[in-house]
């Protein structure tokens, strides 16, 4: 596809708006100076932080209900590599692309790669999929994929993951995700602990065959599609699994996968502690998994998320390597937007967690004094650090509008009349 949104267009649009940006970053770095922090520190930084995007995060989502096809959707796994490359240039923080299979499953995985490299794009975690049948599939996930009880469900549900580590390689990644769906609707329906020993003895499988430098991440999720229980259904379950699968096994925390008023930074602290957090599903909710955008409904809730990662780089917590990516649904918005915006909300809260004055914050700790402990959160957390956000961006030769200047560049009418719709890519997402 010939029309591209490229580096000339973004120096153009930024050369407009660079004056005010300078005027907002000195101003910005005088009162930071004020309070000890160095802006150029945390533009760095912030110029340094990365997520993954969701293939399938490019199309459109839905709802049981229904589904609003946006103009010009990607209709195959490469036309999503175009839009991850828009999604790219635009915020230069997500040069990783996350991968669904068989969703996402090439012809060719040499083809994939190095169209996706030759736009500076690699591919990051794997994901699995047992909670749909595929046409032609020989056996139904329905009552199950890796807890199944008949075995050799679950052998057909290993033998896909296995199938999805060894197309990994092929395509440089160098982990995998796997989330199930299994559990059950009604109370008695499944033996939760033979269920989720047969899940062990399944993920054992799994872990054997991963390759030396990978790492196993274990997603939990409180409910649906099963309804009463699910087998992976919290951070212990997760947490356990992972410890008796072993070292290569880690938890990733996806945020919509817990109840409305859980404590998610205090999951998160602990899976620190326990060694075991491996990385993370951004998204946001209100009410179930809404994937809705990033720092949409609850930004103070992923500052404290990001509070709790920078305070274990703070104590200098052994080997933490975090995977993050983004894991929405976008229903009503232009997901080239949704993914941009959300990529800023994470940088976003990663700044202002590194405003987190810790020394005073550990002094007030220490001596209980609950009050200006709390204010030297708010203060980090109520400071506008959108000039470092841009001037990081434009630092990268990104945008410092970047969703003026995609709705500037024509690029979703231009897919609309390049991709007439012959129906949705296979995302599966409803
Ligand atoms: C499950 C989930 C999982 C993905 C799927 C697309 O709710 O979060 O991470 O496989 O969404
Ligand atoms: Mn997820």
């Amino acid at each position: 596809m010939a029309f591209e949104l490229n580096d000339d267009r973004i120096a153009a649009e930024n050369g407009k708006r660079l004056k005010w940006l300078e005027e907002d970053y000195e101003h910005l770095g005088r009162q930071l100076a004020r309070r000890g922090a160095d802006i150029e520190r945390l533009t760095e930084r912030a110029t340094a932080f990365r997520v993954a995007v969701p293939s399938w995060g490019v199309g459109t989502g839905g709802t049981r209900f229904a589904r609003f096809p946006n103009p010009g959707e990607p209709r195959n796994v490469f036309e999503k590599i175009e839009d991850c490359d828009v999604v790219f240039k635009l915020v230069r923080t997500t040069p990783g692309i996350s991968l669904h299979i068989p969703w996402d499953r090439p012809e060719s995985a040499a083809e994939l790669r190095s169209f996706a490299e030759a736009r500076g794009l690699f591919f990051d975690s794997m994901n699995s999929n047992t909670f749909e049948d595929q046409p032609g599939q020989p056996r139904s996930y329905k009552f199950g994929s890796l807890s199944h009880t008949d075995p050799a469900v679950r052998r057909q549900a290993i033998e896909h993951n296995l199938e999805c580590l060894e197309l990994g390689v092929k395509l440089g990644a160098r982990s995998h995700t796997v989330w199930i769906g299994d559990g059950g609707n009604f109370p008695g329906q499944q033996h939760l602990s033979r269920a989720y020993e047969r899940y062990l003895q399944s993920a054992q499988k799994i872990y054997a065959g991963l390759p030396p430098d990978w790492r196993l991440l274990i997603e939990h999720k409180m409910y649906e599609p099963a309804f009463y229980s699910t087998v992976i259904q919290d951070w212990g379950s997760s947490l356990m699994a992972a410890q008796t699968l072993g070292p290569k096994a880690f938890c990733l925390v996806d945020l919509g996968h817990h109840a409305p008023n859980v404590n998610i930074e205090m999951i998160v602290a602990r899976l620190i502690h326990a060694g075991r957090l491996g990385g993370f599903h951004f998204n946001d909710s209100k009410y179930g998994d809404d994937d809705l955008d990033s720092g949409s409904i609850d930004p103070f809730r992923l500052f404290l998320i990001f509070n709790e990662l920078v305070d274990a780089e703070w104590r200098a917590v052994p080997g933490l390597k975090l995977a993050h990516m983004l894991d929405q649904s976008h229903n009503v918005t232009d997901p080239i937007e949704s993914l941009m915006t959300s990529a800023i909300e994470l940088t976003r809260a990663y700044a202002q967690a590194l405003l987190v004055d810790r020394k005073a914050l550990a002094g007030y700790q220490e001596t209980n004094d609950a009050l200006m402990a709390a204010q030297t959160l708010k203060r980090a957390f109520t400071t506008d650090v959108h000039p470092i956000l841009a001037r990081a961006r434009e630092r990268k030769g990104a945008a410092i509008d970047p969703v003026g200047t995609y709705r500037r560049s024509g690029y979703r009418a231009e897919c609309a009349r390049r991709r007439p719709a012959t129906g949705p890519a296979r995302s599966g997402i409803v």
